[in-house]
């Protein structure tokens, strides 16, 4: 029997993930550019049990029901044939981050599972082959796999992998509006957008191109423009998503009160820019220097995390 466990930390795009190129291998119709986080860390162990008969998955603490223990098992099923192995594991997660209210629960989650997982069967993977494997599980945990920035690239299933970029020094100011379950996730949501939003192939077009503009940004270490771009990626791609029918609205009243003072920073001199995941929650982007205005700017509403580069996924313990 043979048993690993690593740790993984979520990420924010700058440049967001939204529609996918091909469902069964996880490929995106984009690619995208993150800060992998060093706050709300994911540990998971996995156990692999030559006498078990089905994967079982215990989350926080808890047995978890046949349809998170699916998606789990799909994903084992791709180790698994990696590996050349047909025995079943049980995989145990600590998941830090508040669970599907778009702070990236599953790119923690994923990108830990990827690496424990790869690590328990036994395969020798390089960061660019476990960045892909943990692209099987969800896409943006292709990113959580990289410390610091990251640009995870579309293309066929060996050219879609993240790799690190050199950026300036960023900070993210997190604004927790809802930490509760959102009612459409971000692969429901996803889908419903690529079937139904008329602007899609418009956002699909111009997020390749701001992908671009966004790495040649970071590498330049010019902030405000990386800053602009990421606002303004974040809102087309809400715009996208709120041109989805039946309709879908991830951001509330908060949300957008948090964009009115990230404005109202701005025209103050202050450079901060604000970004929204599929869920209500905004963080705001700026230079790390600039973290503890920009946190005091928006005290008093929700509450308030400072994140700055983290970690990449690294397995802590294999036996
Ligand atoms: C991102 N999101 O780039 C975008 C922005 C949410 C909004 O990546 O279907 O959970 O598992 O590949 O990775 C969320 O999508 O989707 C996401 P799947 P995933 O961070």
């Amino acid at each position: 029997m043979s048993v690993a466990t690593a740790v993984a930390h979520p990420n924010i795009a700058l440049v967001k993930y939204w529609g996918k190129a091909d469902a069964a291998l996880n490929l995106p119709a984009t690619g995208s550019l993150s800060m992998t986080l060093d706050v709300y860390p994911t540990t998971t162990t996995v156990r692999v049990d030559p006498d078990a008969t089905a994967d079982t998955l215990r989350l926080n603490g808890s047995e978890r029901d046949e349809q998170a223990t699916g998606r789990v098992t799909r994903f084992l099923d791709v180790v698994r044939e990696l590996a050349g192995s047909t025995h079943r594991a049980h995989v145990d997660s600590v998941n830090t981050v508040p669970s599907a209210a778009g702070l990236a629960s599953s790119a923690s989650g994923f990108a830990a599972l990827a690496g424990a997982a790869a690590a328990a069967y036994g395969l020798d993977l390089d960061a660019r082959a476990l960045s892909r494997l943990a692209r099987r599980g969800s896409g943006s945990a292709s990113r959580s796999i990289i410390p610091g920035f990251a640009v995870w690239h579309a293309g066929t299933d060996e050219e879609s992998f993240a790799e690190p970029l050199p950026a300036p020094d960023l900070a993210m100011v997190i604004a927790v509006v809802d930490s509760g379950h959102k009612p459409v996730s971000s692969r429901e949501g996803m889908r419903r957008t690529v079937l139904t939003s008329p602007f899609y192939p418009a956002w699909v077009t111009s997020t390749a191109e701001t992908l671009t503009a966004a790495v040649t940004a970071c590498r330049e270490g010019d902030v405000d423009r990386l800053g602009r771009i990421t606002e303004t990626n974040a809102l087309r791609m809400h715009a996208v998503i709120q041109a989805s029918d039946p309709p879908l609205r991830y951001l509330t009243a908060t949300s957008h009160e948090i964009f009115d003072r990230v404005e109202r920073l701005r025209a103050d001199g202050v450079g901060a820019w604000a970004t929204a995941d599929a869920g209500p929650n905004v963080v705001v982007l700026c230079r790390a220097a600039d973290a503890e205005t920009v946190r005091a700017a928006l005290a008093g509403l929700v509450e308030l995390v400072v994140a700055h580069p983290g970690p990449g996924m690294r397995v802590v313990e294999r036996a």
